[in-house]
This record gives structure tokens, sequence and C-alpha cells, in this order.
């Protein structure tokens, strides 16, 4: 029998190497030499920070609609891919981002998927999507909600072209690996109308809800409402910016809540819309959630760890997990936000810390 090395020793090491060789078929690894990378004493992301400008994006997206048409495409869409996960169709490690065109005339064809979504409308006017057969009517910087497995078709019957941000997470369902997706039967292309537009609104946006009645008076889902406007949101934030002092690290701020149970908009998706009075900037913040901001209205800059972003009406700007953020509002600036916030609370993971 050969002595035992003494452990650490050149001898000892030249032995692990061989042993990991040895291992490496079987599918065995040592966890020593990978901890560190593994479970860190604090966040690490290959995200990175981009800022796409929405007339670079929009004209190109405006060229694929001279290329291929939404019905063709089924989602006529420009995804906004994170630059740090290059292949993924990620913009964050749990979420999606793309901008999706519709045409006056077109529409894309129904479907559900397990994959939760909102849409934010960036540009046009009254185009709709449709959910379960109930339209919300978009105009410019209204969310619409498909929470996950409920059908939703879109289409524009306006004159103008339509524009909106898909927001999805598709990378948190490929990350469990539940994907399920289905057309209507028959190859329908628009669900049948099931209650006018605003008729959801109308029964939940208002702090009401049915009352007894039948099961058909109420949505069959824990989340009722899925449209709210930006005249509605718009003012709510007026309001608040005209009588509190701004939070120092987010300004005024508002989160968009499933009027069910308070909480975030979808399971795995929370949504918030935020403005700093012109001339504010806000303290730095770190988060754990990785967000993804469309500049609504003003101009600013958003510095995220070492970089400095210009933020113009319509821009994107993706920020990773735990970069700080810190924003300076050279006019009254106002954003819109999304991150996985929602599932991270649900597990437990969610932090901040205010610099
Ligand atoms: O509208 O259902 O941008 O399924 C990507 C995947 C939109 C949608 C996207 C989708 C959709």
């Amino acid at each position: 029998m050969t002595a035992k090395p003494a452990p650490g020793s050149n001898e000892a090491q030249a032995m692990l190497q061989g042993l990991y060789a040895e291992m490496a078929p079987q599918h065995l690894y040592p966890l020593w030499e990978v901890l560190h990378a593994l479970v860190t004493p604090t966040p690490r992301s290959s995200v990175q920070p981009h800022l796409w400008h929405y007339d670079g994006a929009r004209a190109h997206l405006l060229r694929a609609g001279d290329l291929i048409s939404a019905e063709q495409a089924e989602r006529r869409v420009l995804i906004l891919e994170n630059p740090g996960l290059p292949g993924s169709s990620a913009v964050t490690t749990s979420l999606y981002a793309g901008l999706q065109l519709i045409l006056p005339g077109e529409v894309a064809p129904c479907h559900r998927h397990t994959q939760c979504a909102l849409r934010f409308a960036m540009e046009g006017d009254g185009a709709f999507t449709a959910l379960d057969g109930e339209k919300a009517i978009m105009r410019p910087f209204d969310l619409v909600l498909t929470p996950n497995w409920q059908w939703h078709d879109h289409g524009n019957t306006s004159g103008k072209p339509m524009i909106w941000l898909d927001g999805l997470d598709i990378p948190t369902v490929r990350h469990f690996a539940a994907s399920f997706a289905e057309h209507l039967p028959d190859g329908a292309m628009a669900h049948h109308e099931t209650a006018p537009p605003g008729d959801t609104s109308a029964r939940y946006g208002r702090n009401l809800r049915p009352f007894g009645g039948t099961a058909a008076a109420r949505r069959p889902t824990a989340l009722p409402l899925f449209h709210y406007p930006y005249a509605e949101w718009r003012d709510s934030l007026a309001a608040m910016a005209r009588s509190d002092a701004p939070d120092p690290h987010l300004g005024h701020a508002l989160e968009f809540v499933n009027p069910a149970d308070g909480g975030p908009v979808m399971p795995t998706i929370a949504a918030h819309v935020r403005l700093l009075p012109k001339g504010f900037a806000t303290r730095p913040r770190q988060a754990t959630d990785a967000a993804v901001f469309v500049v609504v209205e003003g101009s600013g800059t958003a510095r995220v760890g070492e970089q400095a972003f210009a933020l113009a009406p319509r821009d994107l700007l993706v920020v990773p997990s735990w970069e700080s953020l810190s924003i300076e509002a050279e006019s009254e600036l106002v954003l819109f936000g999304y991150s996985d916030a929602a599932a991270q609370q649900k597990l437990g993971l969610w932090r901040e810390a205010r610099l």
C-alpha cells in the first residue's frame, strides 16, 4: 500500500487532479472547487445595465412591419436581449422584454400559455388586448395584464400603428421547465366577445366587487383586474406629489396591485410607477430584483453602478440585481418599472439596501 500524501501537498494536488479526471465521466465533481462561486456573500449576475433608445428600436420594428404580417409572425416583436445574456432572449435572468407592433387592421391570434405577461403601451391609440374575450382598449402608457393561462388576442382596429412593451416571465417558466401553450381550438383567430370593454374595470376597479349573484358575475380567476389606464395612475401619482415629500430613494412611487389580495399584479411580476420632481435626485439604492424601466415623461440621468445613462421619453433601461441605482430628474420624470420582486418575496429572497 502506498502512503497517503499530506493533504495540501503538491503530491496530493496532483492526485486530486487525477481523481477529478476519473470522476468527471461519472458526472461527479468536487464542490470545494466551486463553492465560493455558488454561494456568494452578495448577488452576482451576468446581467448588464443597458439602455435602448426607443426611436432606434421603433425604426427597426417598423421595418419588420413592412416584411412580415402580425399573423405570419404570430407575435411581431423585437426582443430586448440583455447584452450579458446572449442567446437567451432574456432581459434579466428571470424576465423577458420585447416591443410588439400591431398595424391597423391586423390581429395577433388568440392563445394562452403558462407564462404571465404584461403590456405597457408605448404609442398608438385604440388597439386592443382581449383577455378571455373582453377587450382592453389601449392608450399610451396603459398597463394591461395577461396572467398565466388566460386566453388573449390582440388587434388593431384604429388607424395608427400600435407599439407596446411585452414583459413576461419566460425565463422563470423556462427555469422550472413548466411551459405549456395552446391556440384556440378549430383555428379561430379571436376569442368570442364575453363582455363589453370596461366591464371588468367597472366591477373590480372601483373598490367594488359583485355581491352574491351567479358565478358568471365574477371573473373566474384570483386576478380580476387587467387594465390599469395611464389617466388613472398618472392622476394618483400627481395627487401624491402634491402632498408628500418624495421618498429619498424612490421619489413618489405607487405599486400596481391585484385587488383580490392587495399583492403584486401577478404571481411572478411586480410593477410600479414613480415620479421624481424636477431637480430631484434619489439616493442610491440596491435591490435583488433586476428591473426594466420605461421613461414615460421627462428627462434625467440614471446612474447604475459606475455607468450613467441619459434618460429621454420612451427609452428602456434594465438595471441588474444589486447594482446601485440613483436617478436625477432634469425635468419632472415619470418612470414605469417591472421586476420579479413578486416571485422573490414569495420565496423569501427579496432584499434592498438604501445607501
Ligand atoms: O403576446 O403572448 O413578446 O407569448 C412573447 C411571447 C408576447 C404574447 C411576447 C408571447 C407574447
